[in-house]
């Protein structure tokens, strides 16, 4: 027998190798040495901060699964869930950031590339000299995304961009767009383009007024026939299953990331609880304070293994799409179900941005809507369960 762990119910550590560990305390350093000072004024002025980027490829964030001749840092996925955990203890913001960086777009251009693409782009975004985008969502079709309008016409050797893209991360300042659009040349079938900054026709002005995820910078793309030569075409997939390949690894990413706001909140709440006295006894001594931390241990143990599982999966390419969505869907479901409990114990204090808690609820409302809202996966299960197609 052993005694219980509070902060690691189900011994999470013991089933991680060195190598997991090495790059989780490498995360969890860069992440409260450098974000979690930063955090609140960050979020207070929804700043943009371009900068992290050079920081976090700096310190081996960015780009985890990507082989290390291309920069990145050729690990797992278990690696790689457990670097957004620790991003996200902080803020959802700055885990959005890295992982669209790094499943939304070294992902494609190392699956989906060219050997040439592979090499102009993946060592800059891997050291976060470069800044990635990812326009899959329109103002039109966000969780139907094959609904898309943006066109490419065959423009000599090349092509011919037009259209909008909506609500994407990164775009303001981002370097490399990585943009889904249907294609004349191809049937009218839906193909991945990468664009860069200063491409004549190309803008990202920036979404102001968010309230929720103000620690990331979030914009459009929009494209008036922006001229494209041949080779901005990622020649190795075609049709909705490139978008949906990139979105497996970012939702997975997510489902170990919302654990990681889930377990600040709990620790946070644990901590008032013990410290803060009414009635004449800490509150943490009262049955209904204690229940909530039981159901947060809970939560949090059985989301950290589910989400580990798939890890494995993933590694040994067992996995199924369905199954990110049950963990994408239920962690993020259970954060945001834990981080509105932890505001509450909170009390007054629980609304104050110095407690944190209220961020992180607050981001956990973007976090539950984007890769797929929580309806669209159970859709997605069901149709799992069903074989019928429900969206
Ligand atoms: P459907 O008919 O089901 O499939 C079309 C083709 O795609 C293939 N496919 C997949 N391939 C790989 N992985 C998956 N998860 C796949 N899901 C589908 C499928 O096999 C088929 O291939 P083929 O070869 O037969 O053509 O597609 P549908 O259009 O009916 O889609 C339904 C639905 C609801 C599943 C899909 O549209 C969906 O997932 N909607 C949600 C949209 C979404 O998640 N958007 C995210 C935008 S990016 C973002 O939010 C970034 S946030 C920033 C951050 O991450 O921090
Ligand atoms: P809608 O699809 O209009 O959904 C509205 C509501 O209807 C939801 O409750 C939904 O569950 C429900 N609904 C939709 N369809 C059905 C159905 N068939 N049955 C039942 N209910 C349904 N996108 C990118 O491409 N790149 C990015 O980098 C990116 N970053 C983002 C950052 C932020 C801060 C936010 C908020 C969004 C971001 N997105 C990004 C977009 C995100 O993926 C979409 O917002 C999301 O997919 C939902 O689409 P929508 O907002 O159009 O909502």
């Amino acid at each position: 027998m052993v005694s219980f762990d509070w902060a690691d119910a189900f011994d999470l550590e013991g089933q991680l190798n060195e190598e997991e560990r090495m790059i989780r305390d490498a995360a969890n350093g860069f992440a409260q040495s450098t974000l979690q000072p930063r955090v609140i004024a960050d979020y207070a002025a929804a700043a943009d901060a371009p900068e992290l980027f050079p920081m976090m490829g700096e310190a081996g964030l960015l780009g985890v699964t990507i082989p290390e001749r291309f920069g990145g840092a050729g690990a797992g996925y278990v690696a790689y869930g457990l670097v957004a955990r620790e991003i996200e203890r902080v803020d959802s913001g700055y885990r959005s950031m890295a992982s669209v960086q790094s499943s939304l777009v070294m992902h494609p251009i190392h699956a989906y590339g060219s050997d040439e693409q592979r090499q102009k782009y993946l060592p800059g975004l891997a050291s976060g000299k470069l800044i990635g985008c990812f326009g899959l969502t329109e103002p039109d079709a966000g969780s139907d995304p094959g609904g898309m309008r943006t066109y490419a016409r065959k423009d000599g050797d090349g092509y011919s961009l037009t259209g909008a893209k909506s609500w994407i991360s990164n775009s303001p300042f981002a370097d490399v767009f990585v943009v889904w659009a249907k294609s004349e040349a191809h049937e009218d079938k839906v193909r991945g383009f990468v664009l860069e900054k200063g491409m004549a026709g190309l803008e990202a002005p920036k979404i102001g007024g968010k309230l929720s995820l103000r620690a990331s910078t979030t914009g459009m793309i929009q494209m008036d026939e922006v001229k494209l030569p041949a080779d901005a075409l990622l020649p190795n997939v075609s049709g909705m299953k490139g978008p949906f390949g990139c979105l497996n690894r970012a939702r997975y990413g997510i489902s170990w990331g919302s654990m990681g706001a889930a377990e600040f909140c709990y620790h946070a709440a644990r901590q008032y609880g013990l410290d803060r006295h009414q009635f004449g006894v800490p509150l943490a001594s009262k049955q209904l304070y204690q229940l909530k931390l039981a159901d947060m241990v809970s939560e949090i143990a059985l989301g950290l293994q589910a989400s580990l599982r798939v890890g494995r999966l993933m590694e040994e390419g067992r996995f199924a799409p369905e199954m990110i969505s049950l963990v994408k869907r239920n962690n993020v479901g259970k954060a945001l179900e834990m981080a509105r409990a932890a505001r509450d114990m909170h009390g007054g204090n629980g609304i104050s941005e110095e407690y944190q808690v209220m961020r992180h609820m607050a981001n956990l409302e973007t976090v539950n809507t984007y890769e797929g809202t929580h309806d669209v996966h159970a859709l997605i299960l069901g149709r799992g369960i069903t074989g019928i197609s429900a969206f």
